[in-house]
């Protein structure tokens, strides 16, 4: 199977990211898939706009990206910026795509609000998923795992996809989403009622370089619901649901084998066992990243050699679409 994916360089990655995409992405990589995992850089320039944050940003997803186990050998791993084609094909879909579609988009709408609190809206935003579906489209995937937060944009790539396909001819496979139900919506420490992200701020997530003490202490703080029993049941216990999704998450148990562990034992039982297997789960690949960074040079050859076959694989797609379009 062929598989395509990508995440935003907005900042540290945690675990929201890491259990909902990130360690699927090492699933099919050692399955012989043929996979394409990108940084999508100029998504995040919709939201960061100082060179030496994003720059920053870019260099520590690519140490990231390796240090939880993606290999070069076997994925190809490139940044978005640097296959020009992402943005060619992006623009083709905007022209593609009624405007009420994209304001429609659950995130457009959201993160419009944020903006709206800061410098105001800008066009990216809207845009977001037309050159989500060009990332995409390009590499004609069969699955994209994703985190739920994503369905709603892969469902307009799938629309996308279907639309050029029969206005212009058909080029595009139709790609499926890849959610794995459990950690498929990793919710925040503080408010389960809401997706673990970095913009709600520090005490809602984890990140996945963050010191032991910081861990243990985010955790320990973490909301929990009313009554003693701990059971998986998002709908009546949120929080006590999150934290057992994030430890099935970290020790690839099953949340029911989990809660005949702990039965019994009290909320403070299950946050401080919590707290040992994510640090446990992540210590590995703090090592990791402490040693890429001192080897940034591999890190950079990795993603210039993957950069280039992914440039080569977009060419022959943008060759194929410029013809049915009549851009020749
Ligand atoms: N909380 C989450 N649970 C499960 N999956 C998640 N993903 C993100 N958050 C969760 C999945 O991670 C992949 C990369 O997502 P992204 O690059 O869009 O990151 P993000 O969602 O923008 O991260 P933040 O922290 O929410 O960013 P801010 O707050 O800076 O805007 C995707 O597959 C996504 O589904």
């Amino acid at each position: 199977m062929r598989i395509l994916s990508g995440i935003q360089p907005t900042g540290q990655f945690h675990l929201g990211n890491y259990l909902g995409a990130l360690k699927h992405w090492l699933k099919f990589q050692d399955r012989d898939n043929e996979c394409f995992y990108t940084i999508v850089d100029l998504h995040a320039l919709t939201t960061v706009h100082d060179a030496r944050t994003l720059r920053q940003n870019i260099r520590e997803s690519k140490i990231a990206m390796l240090s939880i186990g993606l290999n070069p050998e076997k994925s190809t791993l490139f940044a978005q910026s640097q296959v020009h084609a992402h943005t060619q094909l992006g623009w083709i879909f905007t022209t593609l795509t009624p405007l009420g579609e994209l304001e429609r988009m659950t995130q457009y709408k959201e993160k419009a609000k944020q903006a709206l609190k800061n410098n105001g809206v800008n066009a990216g935003l809207l845009t977001y998923p037309t050159l989500m579906a060009a990332d995409i489209l390009l590499y004609n995937p069969d699955y994209v795992p994703v985190g739920e937060d994503q369905k709603q944009h892969l469902e307009l790539t799938r629309n996308i996809a279907e639309k050029f396909n029969k206005t212009y001819g058909q080029i595009f496979k139709i790609p499926n989403p890849m959610i794995y139900k459990e950690t498929a919506r990793i919710m925040s420490l503080q408010d389960p009622a809401k997706k673990m992200s970095k913009s709600l701020g520090p005490q809602h997530y984890i990140g996945l370089f963050e010191d032991e003490s910081s861990i243990r202490d985010k955790i320990k703080k973490a909301v929990t619901d009313s009554e003693k029993e701990i059971k998986y049941d998002p709908k009546n216990k949120p929080a006590i649901s999150n934290l057992l999704a994030i430890y099935s998450g970290v020790t690839d148990k099953p949340i029911k084998d989990l809660e005949k562990e702990l039965e019994g034992k009290s909320y403070a039982d299950l946050k401080s066992s919590l707290a040992d297997a994510v640090v446990a789960h992540i210590a590995p690949i703090q090592q990791k990243y402490a040693e890429f960074t001192a080897n940034f040079s591999f890190v950079e050859r990795a993603f210039e050699t993957g950069a280039e076959k992914a440039r080569t694989e977009t060419e022959k797609v943008m060759e194929l679409v410029s013809q049915k379009i009549g851009l020749e």
